[in-house]
């Protein structure tokens, strides 16, 4: 029998991490709009500050609780972890790859500005992703080595081994089939790594010990492929007003996805399955699986 869980709610933990990330967003937003001139530092601030779900953010500070962690600078390693995913957003909207003009409900950074302007956006954010990590290293008053550790867990996430990686696979993919071995793959690449590296982040900051954080981790990797099997049926089910971004791209962009490989009532029945796995391995490891629960059931059954 698996031990009783806290009941936390969702919605609640996803305003928690928006009221707490969004006010330091804004405020590197100023400052960096300080020191890099024009129309380049005005639509950094505009991507920073447009308003996201904060679904990464959340899971930073579950993890941290679940491993015991206390301090409210641990908003900071969150603000990090989004400003990754931010860039990748930009990124990933640009002509030359997913080519959107609807994000987080509103016009993506290249059409609110213009190609180069978004390029430039999305490449200045990584270093600020850097100089957040830092900062809450030092808020969080770390012993030496863990920002190391840090940098190496949310860089390696987000380079050729996860979401870059996984987000060459996709382009390289449109317009063919992928068997479901190479979906997964560009799946755990694309979304999953910045997802499960979240998660570990907040185990880091907590002084986890390793058993622990290889529970985050693993169930990291469960949710980080969980939600973006959800993001593909809500690609189909869901309207973009709903969304905030262009339902049906992925038909659009003949993208191979488990609603066009198992249809939607599976794909449905696949993330609800890794979402249970997930909790699974925080329940085997003895950890707290209240916040981080209820935000893997709510990755899976969300409607936007
Ligand atoms: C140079 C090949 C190359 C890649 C650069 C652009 C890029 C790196 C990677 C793209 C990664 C990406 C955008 C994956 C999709 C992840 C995803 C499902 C995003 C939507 O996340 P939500 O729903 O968005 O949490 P909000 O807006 O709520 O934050």
């Amino acid at each position: 029998m698996p031990a009783e869980r806290t009941q936390f709610s969702a919605p609640e933990l996803l305003a928690e991490a928006r009221d707490r990330v969004d006010v330091l967003l804004a405020a590197w937003a100023e400052r960096i709009g300080t020191i890099v001139p024009g129309r380049t530092g005005e639509a950094l601030a505009y991507a920073l500050n447009t308003p996201g779900k904060r679904v990464r953010a959340a899971l930073v500070l579950a993890a941290y609780r679940s491993v015991g962690g206390i301090s409210p600078a641990i908003a900071a390693v969150a603000a990090a972890v989004e400003t990754v995913h931010t860039y990748s957003l930009v990124h990933d909207d640009l002509p030359c790859m997913d080519d959107d003009d609807l994000r987080r409900g509103r016009p993506t950074t290249h059409r609110a500005y213009d190609v180069p302007t978004a390029t430039r956006v999305g490449y200045l954010l990584v270093p600020v992703a850097g100089l957040v990590l830092a900062q809450a290293a030092r808020d969080l008053v770390l012993p030496s080595g863990a920002l190391g550790r840090m940098a190496g867990e949310l860089f390696e996430a987000g380079g050729i081994e996860g979401m870059v990686g996984g987000q060459w696979l996709d382009l390289e993919a449109e317009g063919r089939a992928l068997d479901l071995d190479g979906l997964m793959a560009v799946h755990r690449g694309k979304t999953g790594a910045l997802i499960r590296a979240a998660c570990v982040l907040g185990g880091m900051a907590g002084e986890a010990p390793s058993p622990a954080l290889e529970a985050l981790r693993r169930y990291g990797q469960e949710v980080g492929l969980a939600f973006q099997i959800a993001d593909d049926v809500l690609d189909v089910t869901a309207t973009s007003a709903q969304l905030g971004k262009t339902a049906g791209r992925d038909v659009a962009l003949a993208k191979s996805t488990y609603v066009s490989l198992m249809g939607v009532e599976q794909a449905r029945a696949e993330a609800e399955a890794l979402s249970q796995r997930a909790i699974g391995h925080l329940e085997q490891a003895g950890l707290d699986a209240g916040a981080l629960g209820a935000l893997a059931e709510y990755i899976v059954r969300r409607e936007s």
